[in-house]
């Protein structure tokens, strides 16, 4: 699959690259990796994505190379490829997808998630393994089988770019799955990146006082479950006032930092009636199958899902932590 991927991106002329929306660290690191290296062997190469990233990942130059598809970006002129990074399911890139589709000779996806059992298929020709701990890892080999080619050597622009998917998605190396690939490609990047504390403060230590405000408020509304093993949040949008959508992105993590818990759900109300859920394990129980029963997906242990027309919250709720719990039983 890469050799085909390298093929197709040797003949390209021009490459434009996307992510999933509520772009993340990891999306965002190889997606800019993708279009330092792509410009070094000589292409055009530009970024879209469905909405612009969070402040805090300025330090990679994100408001010179990232454009979000709404009214100010500069219109999509025929491209011979299209790559899609850090997801499979064509959904999470509407409605940037459709146009993707009519303007680009191919569309291809890169991605380390599952692909769901009932949600779409990827398009032919992509490249999805979900032994990589995350999607810059990808791109690191697609990278390094590029400038072999043509005898290239990696730079700064790309390494911190690549460092920082990596460190983002497995939160500083706590998450590397089985292999140690995620160590041997940072410790190869670190030849050019000097600074790795730089990029650990960039992306897990810019908190604002009023977002400390909000994690106290969310913390202590945690529901607890099955006898301490279930931890459950709500965020309504009372609660997310005045802050970015990323910011509600640590509470889940910080919840899983408590011994006793093995599951954690939280639904963040985005809309009347509309709800983003994330869900977490710890490992013993997967949560996949959870986020796919609400139309979701993701990983086995950190999951999601966009709920829309939800209708009443106490009923969605008492459906999601049955769910919750009934897989928590048949675990044991
Ligand atoms: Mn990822």
């Amino acid at each position: 699959m890469i050799n085909e991927l390298v093929q197709k991106l040797l003949a390209a002329r021009s490459v434009v690259l996307s992510t999933h929306r509520n772009c993340d660290g990891d999306g965002i690191g190889s997606q800019l990796a993708l279009l330092h290296g792509l410009k070094k062997l000589g292409k055009s190469v530009r970024i879209l994505n469905v909405d612009l990233p969070a402040k805090k990942y300025q330090f990679l130059k994100t408001e010179k190379w990232i454009q979000a598809y709404d009214r100010t970006h500069d219109e999509l002129q025929p491209t011979d490829l299209a790559l899609i990074l850090d997801t499979n399911d064509w959904r999470l890139v509407e409605p940037l997808f459709g146009e993707l589709r009519k303007k680009c000779g191919e569309v291809l996806f890169i991605d380390h998630h599952p692909i769901l059992k009932t949600g779409p298929e990827p398009t032919a020709g992509s490249w999805i393994d979900v032994d990589a701990a995350s999607t810059g890892e990808l791109c690191y080999r697609l990278l390094k089988a590029l400038f072999t080619e043509r005898n290239l050597e990696f730079d700064s622009e790309i390494s911190r770019a690549l460092y920082t998917s990596i460190v983002f998605d497995t939160q500083l190396f706590r998450y590397v799955r089985s292999a140690p690939n995620s160590h041997l490609i940072a410790a190869d990047l670190l030849k050019f990146e000097r600074h790795p504390e730089e990029v650990h403060h960039h992306l897990f230590a810019t908190y604002t006082v009023e977002k400390m405000v909000f994690l106290t408020r969310a913390l202590a509304g945690i529901e607890y479950r099955a006898e301490g093993k279930l931890a459950f949040i709500r965020l309504d949008r009372e609660a997310l006032r005045g802050l970015q959508p990323d910011d509600s992105a640590d509470v889940i993590d910080m919840v899983m930092n408590i011994e006793s818990i093995e599951i954690a759900a939280l639904l963040r109300e985005d809309g009347p009636g509309e709800f983003k859920l994330s869900l977490r394990s710890k490992g013993r129980v997967p949560v996949l199958p959870v986020a796919e029963s609400f139309g979701g997906g993701g990983h086995r242990n950190a999951a999601g899902a966009y709920i829309k027309n939800a209708g009443d919250f106490g009923i969605l709720r008492e459906e999601l932590l049955t769910a919750l719990e009934k897989s928590l039983r048949t675990h044991e």
